[in-house]
Formats: C-alpha cells, sequence, structure tokens
C-alpha cells in the first residue's frame, strides 16, 4: 500500500494498492483479451460509450474536482477546469469513431505524471479508446486518486470490464512492464525528460510505438511596443499558475532592455497580489507544492541567486513556496537553464528581435511560449523563428483540445489532442485482394 498525502497540509489522505508484477500483467492480460471484442463494438455503439463516459465524467465534476484539490493542491478553479477537460476530450473523440476506418493498435499503455493527474490520463485514454484500442493506465504515485476513480465511472458508463485499467503502483515496476511486456504495443509518457529518454530507449527493443510528452523552460517573450500593463498582468499566471508545476509554465520571461525597468515595476505588483492560500478556497490562485522533497529541489535554485522580490506563501503544515523572481546574471545560470517546476520565474533583458529568439531557443527543450507585440509582422516572425510546439500572441494559452499539443527537440515526441492524437493509436494496413476467380 502507498499513503496518498494531501500536500496543503501534510497528512494523509488515502492508501492506495501498490500493485506489483504479477498483477501488472494480469491487468495487460486482461485488456489483450478485451480488445477483441472491443474492436468488434460498432463504431456508433463505441462512440456512444465514450459519451456515456463524459456524461458519468461531468455527473461527478464536483466530486472529481474535490479530490484533485486534496491529492494534488491544486485551486479549486483550475480542478473544476481539469475534469470538465476530461469531459469535453471524451466528447471530442466521441466523435471519431463513426468518421475512422478499422486501424488499431491493440493494448495501449499510459503513464501520467502528477502535476496534472486528470488532464493528461484523459489526453491519452480518450483518443485510445476512441480508436478502438484497450488501454492500462498508469497514473503518478502521488496522485492517483483521480484515476483510480475515472476508472470506476468507465465502468458505471459500460466502458467493458478490461477495456480501461487503471493500474496503480510504481513507476520501475508498473510503468517499465507497459514498456516490456510484448503486448502492450505503444506506450503513452508524459514526465521527466529523463525518465522519458529511458522508455523510449526501452520501447527500441520492441520497436514498440511511444508518444513522449516531456520537460519544457518556455519563454514569455516581451517587445517594447507591446501593451505592457496588460503583459505584466498576464505573466504571474502563465508561471505561477498550478504553483508552476506545468510544463508549459512560462519560466523564462525575456523583456526588451528599452522597456526593462518599467516592466519589472509594473509586474511586481502583480507577482505580490499573487494569492497563495488553501486550494479549495475560491480566491486561491495557487496551492501548495506538490512534497516535501519537491519543495527542497525547487529552493535548491534559488539559493544563491538574486532576487528581484517575491510574493507571500502561508507558513504553517504543508508544501507551500512563494511566487518568486530570480534575475539572471547570464544564460548559464542554472535556474535560467533548468526545468524548477515550481514558482520560480527567471528574467532576462534582450536588445532585438534577433536576440530576442536566439535566446528563446538557446535550450534543450521546445514546449510552449508566449509573444507580446502589437507589430503582426513582428509576431509572425518571431513564431516562426521559436522553436516549440504550441505558442501564444499576447496570450499564454498552451492547450484547446481542438488543437495538437505536443514540444520539439527534447520537450516530446509525436502530438496529443485535436485530430493528430488519433493517427498515433492506429496503424496503416494495406491488404490487396486478388479478384481472380
Ligand atoms: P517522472 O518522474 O518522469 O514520472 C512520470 C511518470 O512516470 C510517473 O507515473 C512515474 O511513476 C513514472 N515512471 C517513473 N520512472 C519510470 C520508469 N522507469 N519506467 C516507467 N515509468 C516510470 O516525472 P514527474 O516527476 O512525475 O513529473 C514531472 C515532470 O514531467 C516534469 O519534468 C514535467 O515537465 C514533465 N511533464 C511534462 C508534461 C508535458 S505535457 N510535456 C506534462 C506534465 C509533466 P511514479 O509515480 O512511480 O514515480
Amino acid at each position: 500500500m502507498t499513503d496518498v498525502i494531501n500536500p496543503a497540509t501534510g497528512t494523509v489522505l488515502a492508501s492506495v494498492p501498490s500493485l506489483g508484477l504479477a498483477e501488472t500483467d494480469a491487468a495487460i492480460e486482461r485488456a489483450q483479451q478485451a480488445f477483441g471484442s472491443w474492436r468488434q463494438v460498432a463504431p456508433g455503439d463505441r462512440a456512444r460509450l465514450l459519451r456515456r463516459f463524459a456524461t458519468a465524467v461531468d455527473d461527478h465534476l464536483a466530486e472529481l474536482a474535490e479530490l484533485e484539490v486534496r491529492n494534488a493542491g491544486h485551486t479549486i478553479g483550475n480542478a473544476r477546469w481539469e475534469a470538465g477537460n476530461v469531459r469535453d476530450v471524451l466528447n471530442y473523440y466521441a466523435g471519431a469513431p463513426e468518421r475512422m476506418s478499422g486501424r488499431q493498435i491493440p493494448v495501449v499503455g499510459i503513464i501520467v505524471p502528477w502535476n496534472f493527474p486528470m488532464p493528461i490520463a484523459g489526453w491519452g485514454f480518450a483518443p485510445a479508446l476512441a480508436a478502438g484500442n484497450t488501454v492500462v493506465l498508469k497514473p503518478a504515485e502521488l496522485t492517483p486518486l483521480t484515476a483510480i476513480r475515472l476508472g470506476e465511472l468507465a465502468l458505471e458508463a459500460g466502458i467493458p470490464e478490461g477495456v480501461f485499467t487503471v493500474v496503480p503502483g510504481a513507476g520501475s515496476v508498473v510503468g517499465q512492464r507497459f514498456v516490456t511486456h510484448p503486448a502492450v504495443r505503444k506506450v503513452c509518457f508524459t514526465g521527466s525528460t529523463g525518465v522519458g529518454k529511458a522508455i523510449m530507449a526501452g520501447c527500441a527493443d520492441q520497436v514498440k510505438r511511444v508518444t513522449l510528452e516531456l520537460g519544457g523552460k518556455s519563454a514569455n517573450i516581451v517587445f517594447a511596443d507591446a501593451d505592457l500593463e496588460k503583459a505584466a498582468a498576464a505573466a504571474p499566471a502563465s508561471v505561477f499558475d498550478n504553483a508552476g508545476q506545468d510544463c508549459c509554465a512560462r519560466s523564462r520571461l525575456l523583456v526588451q532592455d528599452s522597456v526593462y525597468d518599467r516592466f519589472l515595476a509594473l509586474l511586481e505588483p502583480a507577482v505580490k497580489a499573487f494569492r497563495v492560500e488553501d486550494p479549495a478556497l475560491a480566491t486561491a490562485e495557487m496551492g501548495p507544492l506538490i512534497s516535501a522533497a519537491h519543495r527542497t529541489s525547487v529552493a535548491s535554485y534559488v539559493g544563491d541567486a538574486e532576487v528581484a522580490f517575491a510574493g507571500e506563501a502561508p507558513n504553517g503544515d504543508g508544501w507551500w513556496f512563494p511566487p518568486t523572481v530570480l534575475l539572471a546574471r547570464s544564460t548559464g545560470d542554472r535556474h535560467w537553464r533548468e526545468e524548477v517546476f515550481g514558482p520560480v520565474l527567471s528574467v532576462l533583458p534582450f536588445r532585438d528581435e534577433a536576440e530576442a529568439i536566439a535566446l528563446a531557443n538557446d535550450t534543450e527543450y521546445g514546449l510552449s511560449g508566449s509573444i507580446w507585440t502589437r507589430d503582426l509582422g513582428q509576431a509572425l516572425r518571431v513564431s516562426r523563428g521559436v522553436e516549440t510546439g504550441a505558442l501564444s500572441v499576447n496570450s499564454h494559452s498552451s492547450v484547446r483540445y481542438w488543437t495538437p499539443f505536443g514540444g520539439m527537440k527534447q520537450s516530446g515526441l509525436g502530438r496529443e489532442l485535436g485530430p493528430d492524437a488519433l493517427h498515433s493509436f492506429t496503424d496503416v494496413k494495406n491488404v490487396f485482394i486478388s479478384t481472380d476467380s
């Protein structure tokens, strides 16, 4: 059994079984058997079952959101959006079965991190089920509760036994078995770049298909001609949302040197006003970090760095950390180069467009990013120049379920969401039929 902790209080919330190798193999074999009948379910019926699953999620939206607030420390506003996102993604892919021709990959193994337990699970299982695959899903050990509940809701909605199985347990046991078990023909992994590389190498052994959504160190580029008030008001949430535990966090802020001082003066009150409090409160903008160990890791980046200013965080129990803005002394600074995965923003000035693009691209990652300018030509040139999978101009959106999401360079491989995701859950088979009598 594994104890599940509420990160806002440090207290034990639940105990969840940590399944071993034999139980993982049994779940995979059930999924393999279920594939035979699931692929035969008529497309219209498969679509109906997915819509019923979406309705079950919608009916339990408040319960799922409250569970996530307690398990992951997400603000209640975010958690409601996340449960709604699972519903929306299921409904979106429920439109797919009738429009697809019969091409499936039998069993898909989905490995989910702790930072967005519900949406990332849904981005994997919804298109996989829609495409006719069966699914085994491993939640992160720290945040298994909503995935377990989604598994129950799927059964209640009529998804047949074995078609979607949640297998809680350790990454090195359950997740690793998805990589090595020959019946799992595709692995969908979201998590750290290090573990992602090991999974990709492991999948090579069986030439197993793999989708990777990995880390990020995204740039928020603010040009001198931008609406600076609006850009400064939006910058805190772009990096401190979900306590910075977001692969799309705009954790590098690049500001054109001619407006650098003015922009920091606008940013400071916005950072100090960012509300860090009990995530169950409707007013909360940020909750705690996920664990004590993670807080130690985040704190190590602030260490002897030059702090420009910081916000407030509760002092009591739980793994709290204040929103913090650091001045980068050079692009070699550890907090500038590495993914902190916490509420820490690094700031650096730039001279011109060319330097902004060069600095944004000076990273092994390429997941997301933002450009603030009133010059449309500049917005398009910089969008072309920055090597990243999702960019927003004069906003910080990264995810809409009807458009593709994924990374360039070491941020990942393949695309989730939108029409693209379905292709990664299907195989092309070319059958020649002789018409000789
Ligand atoms: P990881 O340590 O990589 O864990 C992610 C998942 O992989 C967990 O379920 C983990 O299980 C499992 N795992 C660990 N070792 C494994 C192994 N050897 N074989 C198979 N599975 C294994 O990452 P994390 O700390 O949970 O998440 C934070 C990282 O994920 C950050 O770097 C962040 O950028 C990245 N992330 C990226 C994205 C996208 S969309 N690109 C989204 C969210 C997070 P356990 O729970 O047992 O450790």
